[in-house]
């Protein structure tokens, strides 16, 4: 018998349990090892029921996500599931799946093909396949619905959100919920059905005619809306659909049709790197995971603007206790607004109660003066980006914050060195970099300078998870890693209305890329003050007789700041909804013909190609320079912090899965039509196209260096 899986006998029920850690999933061995242990157990005449349960924190949280590459690199066939679910349902001896933790993907299929479930009250179910670009793949698009219902099952499938479970107890998905013990439970429960037939999930026909068919045209449109371009959703839907028009086996080829069209499309790809990324951007080579932390029970935010507020309230909702301060009561009064218009918002739609928007906003103490700062471990600074007032303010703040107090600028462009050497504890100075709106974005840049110590940075990762946020580590050079690189992405994206584009076509040819917005569109949004302020803080960077993009300037000297001035890039009616501004076109033809640009017609594709490899360029410099520790990171940072399409992967892995030797050949036309100070490629894309590498290559590289 395999370890993964091992067989008690509790009188006349035997126990199966899998340990597999972390999360129990259905890696190699462990469908084999329950496969032996159920025909083991079936062939006992001493047993009379069977459960089977997850050792450690959860049941099995689906099938080895890592198993799918080595599958679609044509390393490894794939062994199907479908016959151990067979067998575990076609047992002559009732099988109990007792669930905790996650019973999600592979592991709720499992769990279907057993006979009951029983569930703790804290575990979750779902199939959540769809979230790594596949659709369920062991019949859970046909035993879903058989127990919860068509529509359920079409949402469960198709959006991949989990049940908690009260509900799927109500779904009919588990049959009853045990309090304390589980495993006793299971036993008792399993006792308690030995004698009676036991139910088959696949036989069960009776909630297969619940739902007209629009509820799958329902979910169509739903999907296209909240997972735009993506095609698992709607193969998910197809496979669901499957269940109430075929038999159970031939709904299990279809499903497995549109599993294998699901797993070898490069939207897996994209969303199983994003899966992985993310988990790997916590780990820092040189800040073990036992790197001591500071507690954060209390905290300080200056400034109570947009950023500021935000910040506050991520404190807030993490449950600690934090003063923001500004210097105006109007400016003050207005922070809170913004504040108590959020959480207003989030009640009404249902994601938080009343009460919980009241505690949370009794742990907010706004003010005009520093009383209280001196009790603060973190000081959150988030005033106007301009480098005497952060000096000003960190002078100020490392008078009165106590030893050990961390001190965070949320600046986004700024030198973290410079800010901190006006401190007396550089060791305690970083950046925490949010972005806009600050309490819905996931994504924090924690910014290391020089100086800042090792324990300040696990405390800010640990912090960020407490906030329910993604935090990256980013070196500190100008605009860290996503600001950084935008720059040459918002430069192409002006340079291509310069040379005749419209805005609109700007904007369409990237949101049909995948972007939530274009990027002129994003410009208006975050407001072209904003833009205008840190060009103006990094003019004497500039190069001379570098081409520089006309209109932005122009545009805010003309009280143009985008949406909240309804006039930007586009024009914008009192719901912000943009159409074309016929004056911010005529100001771009004109500045184009002064400067001497010729009008021609640009392609969606030209488009797409200048503004993303303008990104990938400049995303291999921040990689090489060490900015970011990974090019995996800085995929969670574009699909995090810029919504950036989830089902491309992020720009790098975009570039890889492109080819690195095709993006390196269009940056080299664009050099030769637009100048080695613009196009330059970086080296180290130079070196991994001329090599056959890959981004992910070359993190997988310098794993093996760091650990070496
Ligand atoms: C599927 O089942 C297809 C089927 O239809 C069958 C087709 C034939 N595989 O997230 P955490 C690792 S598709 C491999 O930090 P948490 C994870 O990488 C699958 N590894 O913990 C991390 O490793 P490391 C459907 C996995 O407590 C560690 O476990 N299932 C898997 O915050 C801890 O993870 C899913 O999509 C996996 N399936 O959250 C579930 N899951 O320590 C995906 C986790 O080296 N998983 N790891 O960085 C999750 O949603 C969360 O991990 C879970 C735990 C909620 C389970």
């Amino acid at each position: 018998m395999s370890e993964l899986v091992s067989t008690t006998r509790h009188g006349d029920v035997a126990v199966i349990t899998i340990s597999n850690p972390p999360v129990n999933a259905l890696g190699p061995g462990v469908p084999e090892g329950i496969r032996s242990s159920i025909a083991a157990a079936a062939a006992d005449p001493g047993v009379f029921a069977i459960v089977v349960i997850g050792g450690g924190r959860t049941f099995i949280a689906g099938a080895d996500i890592r198993e799918f590459g080595k599958v679609v690199s044509g390393e490894k066939p794939r062994r199907s599931l479908l016959p151990l679910l067979l067998e575990i349902e076609d047992c002559p001896k009732p099988v109990v799946m007792a669930i905790h933790g996650t019973a999600f993907g592979g592991g709720l299929e499992v769990a279907m093909a057993g006979h009951y479930r029983v569930i703790a009250p804290a575990a979750q179910v779902g199939q959540p396949e769809v979230k790594l670009g596949i659709i369920p793949g062991a019949a859970g698009t046909q035993r879903l619905p058989r127990l919860a219902g068509v529509a359920k099952a079409v949402e469960m499938c198709a959006f991949g959100e989990p049940v908690g479970a009260p509900e799927a107890v109500s779904l009919g998905i588990a049959d009853r919920i045990v309090e304390d013990d589980l495993m006793a439970g299971a036993i008792a429960f399993a006792r308690e059905v030995a004698a009676r037939p036991a139910p088959k999930t696949r036989e069960r026909g009776e909630k297969l005619g619940d739902a007209d068919s629009a509820v799958f045209e329902r979910a169509r449109q739903q999907a296209q809306k909240v997972r735009r371009g993506q095609t698992a959703p709607l193969a998910a839907i197809e496979a669901v659909e499957a269940a109430t028009r075929l038999s159970f086996e031939d709904g299990c080829a279809r499903e497995a049709e549109l599993f294998g069209q699901c797993l070898y499309s490069t939207q897996s790809r994209g969303l199983i790197h994003a899966f992985f990324a993310e988990r790997a951007v916590s780990k820092i080579p040189d800040v073990p995971k036992d790197t001591p932390v500071y507690e954060i029970r209390r905290a300080a935010v200056i400034g109570a603007g947009t950023m500021g507020a935000g910040i506050t309230m991520n404190y807030a909702n993490a449950g600690i206790p934090v003063i923001v301060k500004e210097t105006t009561r109007e400016a003050l009064d207005r922070g809170m607004a913004t504040i108590r218009k959020n959480y207003a918002s989030t009640v009404k739609k249902g994601k938080l109660t009343q009460a919980a928007m009241e505690q949370r906003l009794a742990l907010i103490t706004p003010q005009m003066t520093y009383d209280g700062f001196e009790e603060a471990d973190i000081i959150a600074e988030a005033v106007f980006e301009g480098m005497a007032l952060k000096k000003q303010v960190f002078g100020e703040i490392d008078g009165i914050a106590k030893p050990g107090c961390i001190l965070a600028s949320n600046t986004s462009y700024l030198d973290i060195d410079e800010i901190a050497s006006v401190t007396r504890r550089p060791e305690l100075v970083l950046g925490h970099h949010y972005f806009s709106p600050a309490n819905v974005m996931r994504l924090l840049e924690i910014v290391r300078g020089r100086s800042t110590a090792k324990t300040v940075l696990a405390t800010s990762m640990a912090l960020a998870k407490r906030m329910n946020k993604i935090g990256v580590l980013a070196g500190n050079g100008r605009g860290f890693i996503g600001n950084r690189m935008l720059g040459p992405y918002l430069r192409e994206a002006q340079f291509l209305v310069e040379e005749g584009a419209s805005v609109e076509q700007v904007n369409g040819a990237l949101y049909d890329f995948g972007m939530a917005m274009g990027p002129l569109a994003m410009g208006d949004l975050a407001g072209l003050d904003v833009g205008w302020r840190a060009r103006r803080e990094f003019k004497h960077l500039e190069k001379p007789g570098v081409r520089v993009p006309l209109a932005a300037d122009r545009l805010y000297e003309m009280g143009r700041f985008g949406q909240k001035t309804g006039r930007g890039w586009s024009l914008y009616n009192e719901n912000r909804e943009p159409s074309h501004d016929p004056e911010t076109a005529a100001l771009i033809e004109q500045l184009a013909r002064e400067a001497g640009i010729e009008r021609r017609t640009v392609t969606r594709e030209e488009i797409v190609d200048r503004c993303i490899f303008a990104l990938v360029n400049e995303g291999a410099r921040v990689l090489a320079e060490g900015i970011a520790l990974r090019a995996s990171d800085i995929d969670v940072v574009y699909l995090n912090g810029y919504a950036f399409p989830s089902w491309r992967g992020g720009p790098m892995l975009y570039a890889d899965t492109v080819g690195l030797k095709t993006v390196l050949a269009r940056i080299e036309e664009f050099r030769a039509g637009h100048g080695e100070d613009l196009w330059s490629p970086a080296p180290l894309l130079v070196e991994l196209a001329g090599n056959g590498g890959t981004f992910t290559g070359f993190d997988k590289q310098r794993e093996v260096a760091a650990g070496a």
